[in-house]
């Protein structure tokens, strides 16, 4: 087949964010722009000669597409073979969990993750390693380099491959397998979970909703909940993968997870409740009428990993991102466990995962998993909450309660303010930035500043140094705000402020999250003048 070396320029450069390259999806559509990024991979991790990538996304619009492009693309640039899901569709931890399983050189997966989905919406792309996890920041460098640089890219010319049928195809000299999405997945969970014990807790008549957002983990969830575990049919709900994801936001939190919010407070409401977003990885968490913030759910499994199979000699360590409260902290402490704090960003866990530092890791943002991949893993977070209430016997509300009873309660709210003029935030960043040396001691109502610095972080595996990861500041009795830009976003900027403050009185655990944060959150406006810079007087979401 013939071999296109098309000649091209380099298009607007932007360093892949915090997960891979996000931008809207016309963006990606336009010409030589997915080609520009692709052949930047394949020339940033050395070359495609002779190797096996993975390749899937979460069905978004363009997904097909894309997939194509980047076959054509991986078989001229010379791979030996590509793993394709079946219709492209591949949830992030499942992809993860092929990369390793197949032992391939790395792969591509094709997801916003939870931002919406559709023409006018976004789409990304990022590349995963051989060890199954996102590309570290030195390759994410190297690519960006070649992305400055670009002048041409290879392509096979050649027909659409059709990805419908399991089993093996050929492209030029480039073989296909294309595989069953959810078989090799199962067999991990089965591992990992006690399913008999969790199928036991259906069959006395427990019963979830599972909320796939109309994103890639419906399937999934569907044959391992429903099929396999014995749930009710129809526990799953919005469980066929859509291309604009009905519309919706994918993102599991209590804002755009509103409808099973509702069945979760309403009079029928289900024993437990979960969401996963758009590319699987995501979790929420929720008992009937019991929201579990996902630092809590972190430092709750942390606690109780123990009681499933795979977790059952303990944990060598905990993992969180520098944002994520200190809940599992203390958990970690009381196991006599290290517990690591890194950047935001999950391929910071990698390194941590590799070296058996870390077994469970965990971000604010909706994400735990642990090292079975080198992802979180949204239907993993599920099934061992399943299998700690299936060993426990207590609902997740009871579980909470005596949780902090036991460690305390870290009260935790994230406020965003979304779509911000770029300039205005960068400004208010640098403001803060300067402010550092001078806020120690000084006081904000009732909250005096202990310390003020700007995260940076030494990986004590390679010893790789990152810095400028969020401002935070440190008050007296346990309280903190931080102040970061997010990397995710594809519209302005988006200015997220993550609060919190530690209670350890009994009688004080159950308040209202935005009442118990109250001085922290107007200390965190007069600090940065958040209201008077950015024009809005209250955040776009607060979760
Ligand atoms: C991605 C990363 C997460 C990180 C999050 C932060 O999530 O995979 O590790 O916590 O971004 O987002 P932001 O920079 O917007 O705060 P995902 O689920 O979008 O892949």
């Amino acid at each position: 087949m013939l071999i296109n070396t098309v000649q091209t320029a380099p298009i607007a450069g932007q360093k892949a964010g915090t997960s891979g390259l996000r931008r809207k999806t016309r963006d990606f559509m336009a010409p030589h722009f997915l080609e520009n990024y692709v052949q930047a991979i394949l020339d940033g991790i050395g070359s495609a000669d002779g190797k096996t990538f993975v390749i899937g996304g979460d069905g978004r619009y363009f997904n097909p597409q894309a997939i194509q492009t980047i076959l054509r693309m991986a078989a001229a640039n010379g791979a030996a073979k590509a793993i394709v899901a079946q219709n492209g569709l591949l949830s992030t931890p499942a992809a993860s969990n092929l990369i390793r399983q197949y032992k391939t050189d790395g792969g591509f997966i094709l997801s916003a993750s939870h931002n919406p989905g559709g023409i006018d919406e976004d789409f990304g792309l990022k590349f995963n390693m051989s060890n199954g996890g996102p590309a570290t920041e030195a390759i994410t460098d190297a690519i960006f380099t070649r992305t400055k640089e670009i002048t041409e890219y290879k392509v096979l010319e050649a027909q659409d491959v059709d990805l419908e049928q399991i089993g093996t195809t050929q492209l030029d000299d480039m073989t296909i397998e294309i595989v069953d999405p959810v078989a090799d997945y199962e067999n991990l969970m089965a591992e990992l979970f006690d399913f008999d014990a969790i199928h036991a807790l259906f069959k006395g008549g427990f019963r979830m909703t599972f909320d796939a957002m109309h994103a890639i983990t419906g399937p999934y969830a569907i044959h391992i909940l429903e099929d396999v575990l014995g749930a009710p049919t129809g526990t799953v709900i919005n469980g066929t993968p859509l291309p604009d994801f009905g519309g919706g936001h994918p993102d599991p939190n209590p804002i755009w997870a509103h409808e099973l919010m509702g069945i979760m407070t309403g009079p029928n409401a289900p024993d437990f409740g979960a969401a996963s977003d758009g590319d699987g990885d995501r979790n929420m968490i929720v008992g009937r009428g019991a929201y579990v913030t996902p630092s809590d759910s972190l430092a709750l499994l942390t606690a109780h990993a123990h009681l499933a199979p795979g977790y059952k000699g303990g944990l060598a360590g905990v993992a969180r991102s520098m944002p994520t409260s200190t809940a599992a902290d203390r958990v970690a402490k009381s196991l006599g466990i290290p517990a690591f704090e890194t950047p935001t960003g999950w391929k910071f866990f990698g390194t941590l995962l590799d070296a058996g530092k870390a077994t469970i890791c965990g971000e604010e943002s909706a994400g735990t998993g642990s090292n079975h991949v080198r992802e979180k893993d949204g239907l993993w977070a599920v099934l061992l909450w399943l299998n700690i209430i299936a060993s426990t016997g207590k609902s997740v509300a009871d579980l909470m309660t005596d949780h902090w009873q036991r460690h305390g309660r870290n009260y935790y709210s994230r406020h965003d303010y979304e779509a911000v003029d770029s300039d205005i935030a960068n400004s208010l960043m640098d403001d803060l930035r300067s402010s550092l040396p001078n806020l120690t001691g000084q006081s904000f109502g009732d909250l005096t500043v202990s310390k003020a610095d700007e995260f940076a972080y030494d990986d004590p595996v390679d010893g790789s140094h990152t810095s400028g990861q969020g401002i935070r500041v440190m008050f007296e009795g346990d309280a903190r705000v931080v102040f970061r830009l997010s990397g995710t976003g594809t519209q302005g900027a988006t200015l997220r402020v993550y609060l919190e403050q530690l209670e350890t009185e009994a009688d004080q655990m159950k308040k209202d999250p935005q009442e118990a944060l109250s001085a922290v959150i107007a200390a965190a406006d007069a600090i940065a003048q958040i209201r008077t810079r950015t024009g809005r007087d209250k955040p776009d979401v607060i979760t």
